[in-house]
């Protein structure tokens, strides 16, 4: 993990607080955060400044400054995607984060912007694709694949040669048993032991995890 250039972190929420505590622990350069709500501009979280709204990356520019996007989820949803998306387009890149105390086996591929959180344990053969995360203490066994854009919550657990498709989020705590395929966009709900497929865009819940509904259907 290269720290050539200095980043800003993208929301002042629960998510960025976490990212701001890796991000110190691995001696970073932060320059600030940004965040949507004129409220929090002003304010300090773990040493550094909210430093105003969006419109601030713009007064530095892709060739002064990297993002780490700090805007967080807990179901699937556009929010994530849209302002990588953004950014993206207008040449910025974004850093990947990995917490020095999670473990990580030395073979995995790690996409853009990807983020690793304590504790996290990822086991040979995994690819963990552009902008997700693996939160604080979850476990990803022996070659999976997790798509963009994806969110593994804290504690979750997935058994080896799990597939996760884009978008989607597996909920704190839950459990995927070995060798399922998670569609694009599916939520598992906190909790869950998932032993099927799920279908894009479903949402599971329970123990066993049953279909709960669809985005089509909500
Ligand atoms: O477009 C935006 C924008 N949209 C929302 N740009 C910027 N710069 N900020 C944006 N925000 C801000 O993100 C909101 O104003 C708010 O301050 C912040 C989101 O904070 P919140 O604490 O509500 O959620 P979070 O996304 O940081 O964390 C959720 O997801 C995590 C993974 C929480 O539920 C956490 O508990 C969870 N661990």
């Amino acid at each position: 993990m290269s720290r050539v250039s200095p980043v800003i972190i993208i929301g002042a929420g629960g998510h960025a607080k976490v990212l701001a505590g890796l991000l110190n622990a691995v001696n970073a350069v932060v320059i600030g955060f940004t965040d949507a709500d004129t409220a929090r501009h002003g304010e300090t979280i773990l040493g550094h400044r909210v430093l105003g709204g969006d419109d601030v990356i713009g007064t530095y520019g892709p060739d002064k400054v990297e993002l780490v996007l700090g805007i967080g989820s807990v179901r699937p949803g556009p929010v994530r995607h849209d302002v990588w998306q953004a950014y993206k387009r207008d040449g910025y890149r974004f850093q990947s984060c990995i917490h020095p105390h999670a473990w990580i086996s030395p073979d995995t591929e790690i996409g853009a912007g990807a983020q690793i959180m304590a504790g996290a344990v990822i086991q040979p053969g995994c690819r963990i694709s552009e902008n997700s995360i693996i939160n604080t203490r979850a476990s990803v066994d022996h070659d999976c694949s997790i798509g963009a854009h994806v969110h593994i919550a804290p504690g979750a657990v997935l058994g080896g040669t799990v597939q996760v498709g884009d978008g989607a989020h597996v909920g704190t705590g839950a459990t995927v048993i070995e060798n399922i395929r998670i569609g694009d966009g599916a939520m598992v709900a906190a909790g869950a032991c998932v032993t099927q497929d799920v279908a894009a865009n479903t949402r599971v819940a329970g123990v066993p995890a049953k279909p709960i509904g669809s985005d089509k259907s909500s």
